[in-house]
């Protein structure tokens, strides 16, 4: 019986993605794909091996063809972009524009309407795939920033499919939103979807009033009213794989390589870590600044602390991530050079991407977690720190403009534009007593314990599952 059920169209999922969840595998032979660590990837695929499932998405390099093709289970289907395409699609209105824009405008947001043009193309192309393949009345959900306009799409040709849509970054407040010169056509492109699901209550508000504002939805609470039907808007605060990450936080052999790494950068010293993509919303600049003034103030000294900051690169081929990767770098400097020693520097600076095992080990021998971004959807790493963090010890600092912030609510909490803010919280941070520390991480491992990624995941897809809101 069950087996015949998980058959029917209705149970059946695509994923839309701007990536595929695989990547070629460096120097292996034409067509050997490997799965893309992340969390996405780790949610969907036992869902989707279940209920028999596609993933629509772009394999990750230019060119390239749309033969469909299987992978541990899973159908997927290519979208082939081209070098230019991917110019004014991806790196263009997805970076330039909607990126800043989303978040605070903190660079200025490029308004091209070569770019636009070309995002239209591309989520009408996406769009195309969803519809060649999808059997009646499936379900789809559609994935982020990228393809705002698809669930609109899709709406018109195929009325039968449920469809839902998550943003993983910020909905900005309306003051900002309403900059955008295409705003109407993205809110309509977003309300072609039965569910519109937001890493936080205050982003399902600002897409409310928005929708109200710019177009012709209605209603009130979380139901909106549009084109003769209603969808719902609503909060589902993504997390991670909470279970994996105590497992192999508890492995004897990560215990072994966090105390040999604490022995290497010295048995007595704090440990600060920060572990970001190299994005200028992730607030790295202003963290080691609040770090080089509790130096300059003699409140640390780098006898007694140091700051470990992981970044991985990023966006390279975009102007103002190779400016943010120079400001880190030299900023970096300047701090080692005031205040290192030989044998004895006052940051470890790694630009790299580690393994998860790798990052585990920082988390394990770290006194304090940073994670201070200017503006961020949620905010992974925080959870990762608190998951892996069996012992309950160790202090979470934590921006209060991360998505986290609403519910890791016994973080330190610090806005990252008072370097002088952020600086008493580093000290507190590295002070705070055990008895402390173990209450307010106590207090995060249960939530995060409680709404873990498959939580996540089986919320909106169980949201999307139900009828119609009347
Ligand atoms: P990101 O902006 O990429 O995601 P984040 O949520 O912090 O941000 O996730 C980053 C991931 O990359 C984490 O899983 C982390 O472990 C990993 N990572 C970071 N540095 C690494 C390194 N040096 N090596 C290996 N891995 C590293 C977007 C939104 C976020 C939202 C997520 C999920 O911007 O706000 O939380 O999507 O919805």
């Amino acid at each position: 019986m069950a087996l015949a059920t998980a058959t029917t169209s209705r149970d059946s999922l695509i994923v839309v993605a701007n990536r595929l969840p695989v990547h070629r595998v460096r120097g292996g032979s034409v067509g050997e794909w490997e799965t893309s660590p992340g969390g996405l990837v780790t949610a969907l695929y036992p869902l989707l091996r279940e209920r028999g499932g596609w993933w629509v998405g772009w394999s990750g390099s230019a060119g390239g063809d749309a033969r469909v093709f299987e992978h541990e289970g899973i159908s997927l289907r290519p979208v082939p972009l081209s070098r230019g395409e991917l110019e004014h699609f991806y790196e263009g209105f997805s970076n330039e524009t909607l990126w800043p824009l989303y978040h605070d405008a903190l660079r200025t947001a490029q308004f091209h309407r070569d770019w636009w043009r070309t995002y239209v193309e591309i989520n009408s192309r996406f769009a195309e795939a969803v519809c060649s393949l999808a059997a009646p009345g499936s379900a789809v959900w559609v994935h982020d920033y990228h393809l705002q306009l698809v669930p609109g799409m899709l709406r018109s040709s195929r009325p039968d499919l449920r469809i839902g849509f998550f943003l993983h970054i910020p909905f900005p407040p309306i003051e900002l939103f309403g900059r955008l010169p295409w705003r109407r056509e993205i809110l309509e492109g977003l309300l072609g979807a039965d569910v519109v699901g937001f890493q936080t209550r205050l982003m399902a508000q600002n897409f409310l009033r928005a929708a109200r504002a710019y177009t012709r939805a209605r209603g009130a609470g979380s139901v909106l009213h549009f084109g003769g039907r209603s969808l719902r808007v609503l909060p589902f605060p993504i997390s991670i794989d909470v279970d994996e990450f105590g497992r192999i936080a508890a492995e004897p052999g990560t215990l072994a390589r966090a105390a040999g790494l604490r022995r290497r950068i010295g048995e007595n010293r704090k440990i600060i870590l920060g572990v970001d993509r190299l994005d200028y919303t992730k607030g790295i600049d202003v963290r080691l600044r609040a770090f080089e003034e509790v130096l300059r103030r003699g409140d640390l000294t780098t006898r007694g602390a140091c700051m470990v900051q992981v970044a991985v690169p990023s966006r390279g081929g975009v102007d103002e991530y190779a400016a943010m990767r120079r400001l880190v770098e030299q900023t970096v400097g300047h701090i080692n050079g005031e205040y290192g020693e030989p044998g004895r520097v006052a940051v470890h600076y790694l630009h790299r991407n580690l393994s998860r095992d790798d990052l585990i080990v920082y988390y394990r021998a770290a006194d304090v977690m940073m994670v201070t971004p200017l503006r961020d959807g949620m905010n992974l790493v925080a959870k990762e720190y608190v998951a892996s963090r069996p012992d309950e010890t160790g202090v979470l600092v934590l921006s209060e403009f991360a998505g986290a912030a609403s519910e890791l609510r016994q973080a330190v909490g610090v806005n990252p534009f008072d370097v002088d803010g952020m600086a008493g919280a580093l000290v507190r941070a590295c002070s705070m007593p055990e008895r402390e520390q173990r209450h307010r991480m106590r207090a995060m491992r249960r939530r995060v314990r409680a709404y873990d990624l498959y939580a996540w995941a089986e919320s909106f897809l169980g949201v999307l599952a139900e009828d119609p809101p009347g």
